[in-house]
């Protein structure tokens, strides 16, 4: 590995400990929650953590630029941009409901290299490096291969930030639920993607989706041997594209002809 590569590796994976140990902290305890705007909810977990990622990355990479979903968007003079989300799946953290992580993506030059996700309940650290695959708390993993929708175990979200997305969604998902052998809605996107990648799931749609909810995701689903599409059917663009659909080149193939989305 390069030294490089080498540097990267180390500091997303100390971030994400160290955004787990908050995590762990506060879970199951009353938070403070404040609103964003329409049905956007945060805790005061969500700035911490993502104020102490960026010092932890500052501290190898001090000329960094951020997007980060709460403190938004700093640019220095390097190529490289650290894409964070502190907790994604604050909805679920919020209820206690099991089902959250940290992701971070690294783009340079604008264009993704490096992704973790980092589950801190259950010590899962999905990690993926461009053209280098990715890996699961170290063992290399893979989409999965089930050809047909019937067979499949899908995912999706609805954001409702915007009425047109989850209204858009609830005809695909009416379309989609009698054909997979079953849909999931689990509430954390970077997740949904993580589970892609090691095959879990066999596809994960979502419309209106971020940078910080998609770029660690989107390198980890390509790196195992999945695709990652807009709803057009042109390759992802993590900084551009809102509707995101992912899973093996077979199912992918399939939820494109099912799946309608006003905004790409
Ligand atoms: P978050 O928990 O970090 O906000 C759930 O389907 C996905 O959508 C999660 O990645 C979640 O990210 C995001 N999300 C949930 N509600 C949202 C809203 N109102 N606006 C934008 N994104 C939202
Ligand atoms: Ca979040």
């Amino acid at each position: 590995m390069s030294n490089m590569n080498i540097k990267v590796k180390k500091v997303l994976k100390l971030a994400c400990l160290e955004a787990g140990k908050i995590i762990l902290k506060n879970y199951g305890k009353k938070k403070n929650v404040k609103s964003k705007g329409n049905n956007d909810w945060v805790t005061n977990q969500d700035i911490i953590i993502e104020k102490k990622i960026i010092q932890i990355i500052k501290r190898t990479f001090p000329d960094s630029s951020f997007i980060g979903e709460e403190t938004g968007f700093s640019n220095a003079s390097s190529n490289i941009t650290w894409v964070i989300d502190p907790i994604d799946g604050t909805n679920n953290y919020i209820h206690d409901y099991p089902f959250f992580c940290t992701s971070i993506g690294v783009l340079i030059n604008n264009k993704i290299q490096y992704g973790a996700i980092y589950d801190s309940l259950r010590d899962e650290f999905f990690y993926a490096s461009k053209k280098r695959g990715s890996y699961l708390n170290g063992k290399r993993i893979y989409v999965s291969n089930i050809k047909n929708l019937s067979d499949s175990l899908l995912c999706t979200g609805f954001i409702t930030s915007k009425k047109s997305y989850a209204k858009n969604n609830i005809s695909n998902f009416r379309k989609l639920v009698f054909k997979a052998r079953s849909i999931r809605r689990d509430g954390s996107a970077a997740l949904d993607l993580a589970y892609v990648a090691c095959g879990r799931l066999d596809g994960f749609w979502e419309l209106g989706l971020n940078s910080w909810d998609t770029s660690a995701g989107v390198l980890l689903v390509e790196e195992a041997g999945g695709k990652v599409i807009n709803s057009v059917g042109r390759r992802f663009d993590i900084l551009k594209n809102k509707s995101l659909i992912s899973g093996n080149k077979h199912i992918v193939k399939k939820l494109l002809s099912e799946i309608k989305a006003d905004e790409i």
